[in-house]
């Protein structure tokens, strides 16, 4: 497997599932890292040295030499097409390749605007519709769990980025009141993804969780 010459620059904050999501995925690959945490309480997101990485003023963003990207997904494809010969957690075949998409693409519409905004507002106070993000949460995580009555991983029977994609905000949904309970074949996925090697956890939040 290739490796970058020095580290790979990830700016993130601790408790963004957005930029757990990368780090994990650089832990998979066994790639070297330097954490650099933004301030987002003290706006530093918003400073114009950050947003010269990232006009969006978001995290997570990571400079990789002179490649500078942000957005979790599109970092996510980066680091497979880049350090992933094999391509094993981005595969090649169009079809293939077209599953996952379909995850990334739930991850940046159901999974953000459910149990990710969800805890949103449970950890950091947003002022969102909690209710509507848990009913989003939940008609996401139905169809979720049936799929994965059939698939060990959600594009196929190895894991790929669009499990890394999908991992962070479902294991830490709970943080925004939206219990698992109920899904045991997400639970189970959860644990397989858990049991990879080079799998880190993101940190828990303060907050009292749903089960
Ligand atoms: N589409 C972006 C979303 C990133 C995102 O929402 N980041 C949050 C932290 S989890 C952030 O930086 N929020 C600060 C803001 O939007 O002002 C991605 O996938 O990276």
């Amino acid at each position: 497997m290739t490796t970058p010459s020095t580290p790979i620059r990830l700016y993130r904050h601790p408790l963004s599932g957005h930029a757990h999501r990368v780090e994990l995925m650089l832990s998979l690959l066994g790639l070297p890292v330097e954490r650099i945490d933004v301030d987002l309480k003290a706006g530093a997101h918003k400073r114009p040295e950050f947003l010269a990485r990232n006009p969006f003023g978001q995290v997570p963003v990571i400079e990789d030499g002179d490649v500078t990207l942000a957005d979790s997904n599109a970092i996510l494809v980066y680091l497979a097409g880049r350090y992933d010969e094999a391509g094993r957690w981005l595969p090649r075949d169009p079809v293939a390749a077209a599953r996952v998409q379909r995850w990334l693409s739930v991850a940046a519409g159901p999974l953000a605007s459910g149990p990710a905004s969800a805890r949103l507002v449970m950890v950091f106070g947003a002022a969102l519709d909690h209710e509507r993000c848990k009913g989003v949460a939940a008609q996401l995580f139905a169809v979720l769990d049936r799929h994965l009555a059939d698939s060990a991983f959600l594009a196929g029977d190895g894991p790929t980025i669009a499990d890394v994609a999908l991992y962070s905000y479902t294991a830490h949904a709970p943080e925004g009141g939206v219990a698992l309970d109920a899904y045991p074949n997400i639970r189970t996925w959860l644990a397989r993804v858990e049991a990879l090697p080079g799998f880190v956890p993101m940190q828990r939040s303060a907050v009292p969780a749903a089960a």
